[in-house]
């Protein structure tokens, strides 16, 4: 019984934080549209054929949260660049040699406040 509890608690915890693969490739980023939930993470990985790239927060090149967050530069294949989402809130990003072609992408960040508190509450009462 008391294994079942233990393991049906790191099940619950492994779950709450994931992994998004985000590819780096010609001059977009695929998805460049993703939804994620707080406290997940993306991995960006460049393609081998794409060219040097960069991944910056921000709308461009004028917007004053410009790389507050991250911003990465890319100059070989097969590198990769993650990030960990720790705030809810749309978060917009580019690159910044390609944003004129449109090489830009959004993570939407869903806060995950309420299905937590279930989850606590849910591995509290199996200690009742
Ligand atoms: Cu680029």
């Amino acid at each position: 019984m008391r294994m079942t509890i233990v393991l049906s608690i790191l099940l619950v915890v492994g779950a709450q934080a994931a992994n998004h693969d985000i590819l780096v490739q010609g001059l977009s980023f695929i998805p460049d549209d993703l939804t994620i939930e707080m406290g997940d993470s993306v991995t960006w990985t460049h393609d081998a054929t794409s060219a040097f790239h960069t991944i910056t927060n921000g709308t461009g090149t004028s917007d004053p949260e410009i790389g507050t967050l991250f911003d990465e530069s890319f100059s070989g294949s097969g590198q990769t660049f993650v990030h960990v989402f720790a705030d809810p809130g749309d978060v917009p990003y580019f690159c910044r040699p390609h944003l004129g072609l449109g090489m830009t992408g959004i993570i939407r960040v869903t806060a995950n406040v309420g299905e937590e508190s279930g989850t606590w509450s849910d591995i509290k009462g199996l200690w009742r």
